[in-house]
């Protein structure tokens, strides 16, 4: 018997990186025992036991899952559909330069995190295509409401280590668009190592709302990255419209001095937020986006 973690499964057979480091391919036993009816998923911990014939390996049991991201159908309230197991961080990766960044997709991505209550980084690559400053103009803000800012760059190395050091021991789902850097970065990071991350989301579910499965790839110095299909539509996610300002840090910290409870932050009186916006305090194009998610997790709820 020993333990190992799920890193992608087709078809019933489920690959696991055993604790030995050693790769087995793994079927569910009949009866797994598992907390709350469970299913598996990528970035489970199991249990496995050698079958009886020697002819492989069995899932017994599935661990107690420390964090989880999920889609959830915005029209029930219960039934989700766990996408990977055990995240720890989501790593949401842009550029200075080709292409031009994009915060508002930037904030659809906190917003999924905090949803599944994942912590986040931002990481801005290709900062040796123009002014850093320019990096801290649009991403400063992000530093502040608590999200750690990454600059960092494939040709000079810029912020390499430090990103390194981030990824040592975590289970990272890396997100951003297309041509940002996503795989140069971890090629950069990890010598050697074919990651393909990025590709799997950008070419299979392009413009579908299919689910594809997530991938792991273990890390040389340990912990995981994550291929998923992307994190791109609030409703393919089922963030509810209820609770989207606990989706955003710097609205969670005021929102109860809001004189209504049920304040939506965009035009009530005595509105916490808004007077923050109005003294710089919070970003106004943070609202911006807040307001378009809001809209869009209701429009999906009306489904
Ligand atoms: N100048 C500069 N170019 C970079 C940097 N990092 C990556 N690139 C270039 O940007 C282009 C896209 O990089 P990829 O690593 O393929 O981007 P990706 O995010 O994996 O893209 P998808 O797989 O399509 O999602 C390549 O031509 C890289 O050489 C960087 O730090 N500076
Ligand atoms: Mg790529
Ligand atoms: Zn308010």
């Amino acid at each position: 018997m020993t333990r190992g973690v799920v890193l992608h499964g087709t078809g019933g057979a489920w690959h696991v990186q055993r604790e030995d480091g050693a790769d087995v391919v793994a079927a569910l036993r009949g009866r797994v025992k598992h907390e709350g009816g469970v299913k598996l998923a990528v970035g489970d911990e199991v249990v496995l036991v050698e079958d009886g014939q020697g002819s492989g390996w069995a899932i017994t049991e599935i661990l107690h899952r420390r964090s989880r991201l999920a889609r959830r159908d915005p029209a029930r309230t219960r039934g989700e559909r766990v996408i990977v197991a055990n995240v720890d961080q989501v790593v949401a990766v842009f550029a200075l330069r080709q292409p031009e960044p994009h915060p508002a997709m930037l904030d659809r991505f906190l917003v999924i995190a905090e949803a599944n209550a994942i912590a986040a980084r931002v990481v801005v690559n290709k900062v040796d295509l123009a002014d850093e400053a320019e990096a801290l103009r649009l991403f400063g803000a992000y530093e502040r409401i608590g999200y750690p800012v990454h600059l960092t760059s494939c040709r000079t190395g810029k912020g390499l280590d430090a990103l390194r050091a981030a990824l040592v021991g975590r289970t990272s789902v890396f997100t951003g668009p297309s041509g940002v850097g996503k795989s140069s970065l971890l090629n950069a990071l990890y010598p050697g190592l074919v990651l393909r991350v990025g590709e799997i989301s950008a070419s299979v579910n392009k413009g579908r709302h299919t689910t594809v499965g997530a991938f792991l790839h273990p890390l040389p110095d340990g912990g995981f990255v994550v291929d998923t299909p992307g994190l791109r539509e609030i409703g393919m996610w089922g963030v509810p419209s209820q609770g989207l300002d606990d989706c955003f840090p710097e609205i969670r910290a005021l929102r109860d001095e809001c004189r209504f409870a049920d304040c939506s932050h965009l035009n009530e009186p005595a509105c916490a937020v808004q007077a923050a916006v109005a003294r710089g305090d919070v970003s106004a194009a943070r609202m911006v986006s807040y307001e378009k998610l809001l809209e869009e997790a209701k429009q999906s709820e009306r489904y």
